[in-house]
C-alpha cells in the first residue's frame, strides 16, 4: 500500500514540473522494477499529448548539437521539452566535447528542460527496451516535445521511427551520406531532412542530391507527404527555425491525413510485442524437464525430433 501511494505521488511531483521525481520515475522503468507495472497503468491515461521527435544521423553530424538548439526554438514557443538520447557518444552520456556539455548546461538549469540519456542498449537492437517507457513518463509528465536523439547505424534509425511522431534524417556534406541515404533506407525512414554544416563546401550538392532522390522516390497513389530538406548550421543556430516549421507542417499533415493515429498504433503494436516477446522467453527459460528448451534441443540435434514440432511443444506448454 505504501508503495502504491508513492506511486502515485512520485506522478504527481512528476506532473508539476519535479524533475527528480520525473528521473525516479525513469529508473523505475529503466531497471524494470517491480513497481514498473503499476507505473505503466497509472501513466496510460496521461499519455498521447506529447510530439515525438526522431533525430537521427551519423555520428558527427550534429544530431546533439541540433537537439540542443531545437530544445531552445520550442522554449522560446513556451514548449516543455524532454530529451532522450541514446547514443554512447552523445554528449548527454558523458562522451562530449567540452563545448557541447556547456551549451546543454543552459538547458540544465530550466526547468522546462529535462534530458536523459539512456545508458543501456537493449536486445531489441539500437535503442534501449526502456526508450518507449521513458517516453511514457515525459508524455505523462507534460512535457509538449520529446526529442529522441539517436546514432543512425543498423537497426536504431529504424527503431527510432517506430517511436517518433516525425523523424528528422541529419546529413552533412563530405561524409559521403548521401549514397549512404539511398543505401541505407533512410530516405523511406526521413519525415524532414536536414543537411547540417550548410557552411561547409558540398551543401548545395547534398541538398540537390536528396531532392532529386525525394523526386524519384515517389510512390502510390494516396496523399504523399513532401519530405522537406532544411539546410542548417546547427552549431549558429542557423535554420533551426526552419525545421521547427518544417515539423509542424509534417505534424498538421499527419493530423489530415490520419497519419499520427496510425503511426501512434504502430507504435503500441510495437512496444506490446516488444514486452510479449519478452516475457515469452523468460517463460521458455523457465521450463524444466523432458519438456526444457536444452531438452528438445538434444532431441532435434540427434533427428529424433524436427525443429517444428520441438516449437509446437514449447508453446503448447506455456499456456
Ligand atoms: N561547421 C559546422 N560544425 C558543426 C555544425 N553542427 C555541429 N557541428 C560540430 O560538429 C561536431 C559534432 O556535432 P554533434 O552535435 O556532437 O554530432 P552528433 O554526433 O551527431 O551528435 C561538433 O564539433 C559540433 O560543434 C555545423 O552546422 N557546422
Ligand atoms: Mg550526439
Amino acid at each position: 500500500v505504501a508503495r502504491t501511494v508513492a506511486v502515485a505521488e512520485l506522478i504527481e511531483q512528476a506532473r508539476a514540473g519535479k524533475p527528480r521525481a520525473v528521473a525516479r520515475l525513469i529508473s523505475l522503468v529503466e531497471d524494470a522494477r517491480p513497481e514498473l507495472r503499476e507505473v505503466a497503468a497509472a501513466l496510460a491515461p496521461l499519455t498521447g499529448r506529447a510530439t515525438v521527435i526522431g533525430l537521427t544521423g551519423s555520428p558527427g553530424v550534429g544530431k546533439s548539437t541540433t537537439t540542443s538548439g531545437l530544445v531552445s526554438a520550442f522554449r522560446a514557443q513556451g514548449k516543455r521539452v524532454g530529451v532522450l538520447a541514446v547514443d554512447p557518444s552523445s554528449p548527454f552520456s558523458g562522451g562530449a566535447l567540452l563545448g557541447d556539455r556547456v551549451r546543454m548546461q543552459d538547458h540544465a538549469t530550466d526547468s522546462g528542460v529535462f534530458i536523459r540519456s539512456m545508458a543501456t542498449r537493449g536486445h531489441l537492437g539500437g535503442l534501449s527496451w526502456a526508450t518507449p517507457q521513458a517516453l511514457r513518463v515525459l508524455d505523462a509528465a507534460g512535457f509538449d516535445v520529446v526529442l529522441i536523439e539517436t546514432v543512425g547505424v543498423g537497426q536504431s534509425e529504424i527503431d527510432v521511427v517506430s517511436l517518433a511522431d516525425s523523424t528528422l534524417v541529419l546529413l552533412a556534406p563530405g561524409m559521403g551520406d548521401g549514397i549512404q541515404a539511398a543505401k541505407a533506407g533512410i530516405l523511406e525512414v526521413a519525415d524532414v531532412f536536414c543537411v547540417n554544416k550548410a557552411d561547409r563546401d558540398g551543401a548545395d550538392q547534398v541538398v540537390r542530391d536528396l531532392k532529386h532522390m525525394i523526386s524519384l522516390g515517389r510512390r502510390g497513389s494516396g496523399p504523399a507527404w513532401r519530405v522537406p530538406v532544411v539546410p542548417t548550421v546547427a552549431s549558429r543556430g542557423e535554420g533551426l527555425i526552419d525545421v521547427v516549421d518544417a515539423l509542424g507542417e509534417h505534424r498538421a499533415w499527419m493530423s489530415e491525413h490520419g497519419e499520427l493515429e496510425r503511426r501512434r498504433a504502430h507504435r503500441a503494436v510495437t512496444e506490446i510485442e516488444a514486452i510479449a516477446v519478452t516475457a515469452v522467453r523468460a517463460r521458455l527459460g523457465d521450463l524444466h524437464g523432458t519438456d526444457s528448451l536444452a531438452q528438445l534441443g538434444k532431441r532435434v540435434a540427434t533427428g529424433e525430433l524436427d525443429p517444428y514440432t520441438a516449437a509446437d511443444t514449447l508453446i503448447h506448454n506455456l499456456t
